[in-house]
């Protein structure tokens, strides 16, 4: 990873993307999700380390990979949003713009995900707006180094 590298995490359960609950998700799997930063990325100039993890260890190991000399942290924590204080921890500790993403509207959905434990330990924030949320995100990593 270098300056120019988004580290684009991706938490539990989302390598299944696409294969249940299209109501929920859409249909996009995390290999289209895969493509379409890189996309977004290519044409900003920026290159992308997209990585998926079911451990929460892992998750916190890879922030703390990126906590600085990167562009920047695009983090969908999935089920460990409403959960880890330890993954809240690693972000705090960094010193690279992150996004939080989430590809649903966690504030209209069940009581229990209202509550992001990341919220203010990043910079900008995309929900609800599906996989192009991703996009958003970097984006605005992009437009915020200038
Ligand atoms: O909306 C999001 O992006 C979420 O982070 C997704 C998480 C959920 O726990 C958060 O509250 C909101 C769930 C990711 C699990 O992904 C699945 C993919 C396909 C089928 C079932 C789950």
């Amino acid at each position: 990873m270098d300056a120019r590298t988004v580290l684009v995490l991706n938490g539990p359960n989302l390598n299944l993307l696409g294969e249940r609950e299209p109501e929920v998700y859409g249909s996009a799997t995390l290999a289209d999700v895969e493509a379409l930063c890189r996309e977004v990325a290519d044409g900003a100039g920026l290159t992308v380390d997209f990585r998926q993890s079911n451990h929460e260890g892992t998750l916190v190991d890879w922030v703390q990979e990126g906590r600085r000399g990167i562009a920047g942290i695009v983090v969908n924590a999935a089920g460990y949003t409403h959960t880890s204080v330890a993954l809240r921890d690693a972000l705090s500790t960094c010193r690279v713009p992150r996004v939080e993403v989430h590809i649903s509207d966690i504030r209209a959905r069940e009581a229990f995900r209202h509550h992001s434990y990341l919220t203010d330990v990043c910079d900008h924030h995309v929900i609800g707006r599906g996989v192009q949320g991703y996009a958003e995100a970097i984006t605005w990593i992009a437009a915020r180094r200038g």
